[in-house]
């Protein structure tokens, strides 16, 4: 116990000197759960990931349509704003990106509402999928998700608060506008951003 602390608080240290700990955040060597609600089964007979609204080519994909697209592997940090941030974790899975290729939003998308499981939304601004490290994760360190982080398949969004990295994800949906999602609604800030300690909106 003695020695896990010290090595907690070292590695902390090491993350704050490197510049890598938002402000008001701690580190943590394991991996909470954190979700509003139940775990939710995976049946892969009927789930589906649907990518609709303002897009040129919507798409439904099934669950091996959606296991043969492309793949890449990431490593990034995690930042809860329940003040926990989880490092170096080493992600897997359908790169954004090429999601965004294939679908080609309109013009005058500029917002994205992620839906999941049991009617959990977050709300993202298109620029912040569009970039290298944003992907919809199957594998973390090597192994499936396990259900309680998000199995089959989860948004990883490292820059924003992880509130917006949603577990059990099933959908993105392309808005011209901003449209607040689960906890969005319940008091946590619109953006979300660590570095700014965005945690809650006014
Ligand atoms: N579907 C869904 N995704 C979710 C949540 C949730 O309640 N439902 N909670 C979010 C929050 S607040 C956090 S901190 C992370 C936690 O991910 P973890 O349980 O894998 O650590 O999941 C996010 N994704
Ligand atoms: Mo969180």
């Amino acid at each position: 116990m003695l020695f896990e602390g010290n090595e907690r608080r070292e590695k902390e240290r090491a993350m704050k000197a490197a510049g890598r700990l938002p402000p008001g955040q701690s580190l943590t060597l394991k991996w909470p759960v954190l979700h509003y609600g139940s775990v939710p089964r995976f049946d892969p007979e009927r789930w589906d990931f649907r990518v609709y609204g303002m897009v040129a080519i919507p798409e439904r994909w099934s669950w091996p349509e959606f296991a043969k697209l492309p793949r890449v592997e990431t490593q990034s940090d995690f930042h809860c704003v329940t003040r926990w941030s989880r490092f170096d974790n080493r992600w897997s899975g359908v790169p954004m990106r090429e999601i965004l290729k294939i679908v080609q939003p309109l013009p005058e998308a500029r917002f994205v509402l992620v839906h999941a499981e049991q009617g959990y939304t977050a709300n993202v601004p298109l620029a912040d999928l569009d970039r290298d490290e944003v992907l919809i994760a199957t594998h973390h360190d090597g192994e499936p998700l396990s259900p309680d982080h998000g199995y089959p398949a989860r948004l990883i969004v490292p820059h924003l608060y992880a509130w917006k990295s949603v577990k059990w994800v099933r959908g993105l949906e392309f808005l011209d506008r901003d449209a607040a999602g689960f906890w969005e609604r319940n008091g946590y800030h619109m953006y979300g951003d660590p570095w700014k300690e965005e945690r809650h909106s006014l």
